[in-house]
């Protein structure tokens, strides 16, 4: 297989409410990830209303590389990472969302991992937004429910792109804004908005009118952020689950295109600045008289992005119903089905590389943007065996996505700048709170039960990756 383009960007990626701990250390407040309890395969994380005793919040401590942190970038360095992606935890920086004046000892946090990672070569990837939201900002306005949001993250956003704009070049400013819309469930509301339903409330349109708050904040954001640096990189960041149809018949084919539009919308907005007809419409149908201003239109179309970011971890596949509606949107456990030619993991997600290659492919078309694969990998349960991990079942993986990765580069055309696996050091799954659910090519001695040393150990796949990344590409 030939080689990638020079300055690929080869990375690792995370995010700090999943491996910082340190939950309140120098004055940080409580995100909305740390009223989150641990669920496992069958039983859902619960939202506890704050911080309640007797309960095991697995992302107050995670893997403390708060505390671990130049140990930790050493360790990234020898795995030759060219670039690391993670966030910046908001309630380090404002602690409740609200303050008039930003928390110094967050921001120099901050400081001290980007100097870090400079001293070894280490280009940051730095999401503004990623599931961590100040939980004072969901219990004193709704979440993003309030218009008053776009202003607090834009106030982050802010001091953060002045602070740090010669030491981070590349940043996202939502990370899957689309998992609300594509799933909306529990998780997907408070994680991404903050929105908890209220009783009797219509949560589908709530999450439009927060979307559209977000996606405002973040054609701000980008605007801002071009100002303070005009090298800034600003992108957007949305999950890809492609959606097949599950035979020829047209009407699966009618559901997969409007099960892709149902989750993938944020792109036109993002990236073209403005909203799908089909979507357009649909609010009009609904009777959905959301706060659009004329004003908020004209931001959107200014503060496109510069390139797209995007997790991918598996495909699904869609039918239509026998009383599907006219508008194809219904959305059940019916029209939903696992893929008969396919593997999944122990999490039931379809493993499937050739998805990822349709993915870039994908955004390539529609978009004409420049693509960033920021998290990719597989979740599974590691042993260790006489201080060994060998996890030849993710290298597997990984492999096989980096070969379609490596087509869509060499054979489609597709604009492709880095890759960056997810998890690449264990951490807290989002999904389940588990810790046991591990991605990493680090091992991290800690378990579901939250005890273990936080001992760090290299798994088979960290000699193999630092290889991949060593030959860009060429040894898989
Ligand atoms: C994405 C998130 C990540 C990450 C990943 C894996 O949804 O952006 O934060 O956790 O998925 O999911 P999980 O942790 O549920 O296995």
């Amino acid at each position: 297989m030939s080689k990638l383009p020079d300055g690929f960007l080869w990375g690792g990626a995370v995010a700090a409410h999943q491996f910082e701990g340190g939950w309140q250390a120098d004055g940080k407040g409580i995100s909305i990830a740390d009223v989150m309890t641990v669920g496992d395969n069958k039983t859902e994380r619960q939202i506890t209303d704050g911080v309640q005793p007797g309960q095991n919040y697995p992302n107050h401590d995670a893997i403390d590389f708060y505390g671990h942190y130049k140990a930790d970038v050493k360790l990234f360095a020898e795995l030759g990472l060219k670039c690391f992606r993670t966030s910046i935890a908001w309630t380090r920086i404002f602690p409740n969302g609200d303050e008039d004046e930003p928390n110094e000892a967050g921001l120099q946090f901050y400081d001290n991992l980007f100097d870090e990672l400079h001293k070894y070569g280490i280009e940051p990837v730095i999401t503004l937004s990623h599931f961590e939201m100040p939980y004072h900002l969901v219990t004193e306005y709704g979440g993003w429910r309030s218009r008053k949001m776009i202003d607090f993250f834009t106030k982050f956003a802010t001091v953060v792109f002045k602070r740090y704009r010669n030491k981070v070049k590349y940043w996202m400013t939502f990370n899957e804004i689309n998992n609300q819309s594509g799933m909306l469930n529990k998780w997907s509301l408070f994680t991404n908005s903050g929105l908890l339903a209220k009783p009797g409330e219509d949560i589908e349109r709530t999450m439009y009118q927060a979307s559209h708050y977000e996606t405002v904040a973040s054609a701000l954001a980008v605007q801002i952020g071009h100002k303070i640096n005009p090298d800034f990189q600003i992108g957007a960041m949305f999950s890809i689950g492609p959606a097949y149809p599950l035979t020829p018949d047209p009407r699966n084919m009618m559901k997969s295109e409007r099960a892709m539009q149902a989750s993938q919308w944020y792109a036109d907005v993002q990236c073209k600045g403005k909203y799908p007809a089909w979507l357009t419409k649909y609010f009009e149908r609904k009777g959905y008289d959301l706060d659009i201003t004329l004003a908020d239109l004209d931001v959107l179309k200014a503060g496109t992005v510069d390139y797209i970011g995007f997790s991918y971890y598996a495909s699904h596949v869609v039918q239509a119903v026998p009383d599907e509606a006219e508008d194809y949107m219904t959305r059940d456990a019916k029209t939903d089905v696992p893929n008969p030619t396919l593997k999944a993991s122990e999490w039931g997600w379809m493993i499937d590389p050739v998805g990822l290659r349709y993915a870039l492919n994908w955004f390539s078309d529609r978009y004409d943007l420049p693509l960033f694969i920021v998290e990719n990998g597989l979740g599974a349960f590691d042993k260790v065996e006489g201080g060994q991990i060998h996890d030849d079942y993710r290298i597997s993986y990984l492999r096989e996505h980096i070969k379609q990765m490596e087509l869509a580069v060499n054979v489609d055309g597709v604009n492709l700048m880095g890759y960056t696996p997810w998890g690449f050091i264990d951490l807290v799954s989002a999904g389940t709170g588990q810790m046991d659910k591990r991605y990493g090519m680090i091992y991290v001695d800690k378990n579901d039960a939250g005890t273990g040393t936080m001992k760090r150990m290299k798994k088979d796949s960290f000699a193999w990756y630092h290889k991949v990344i060593e030959t860009n590409g060429a040894d898989l």
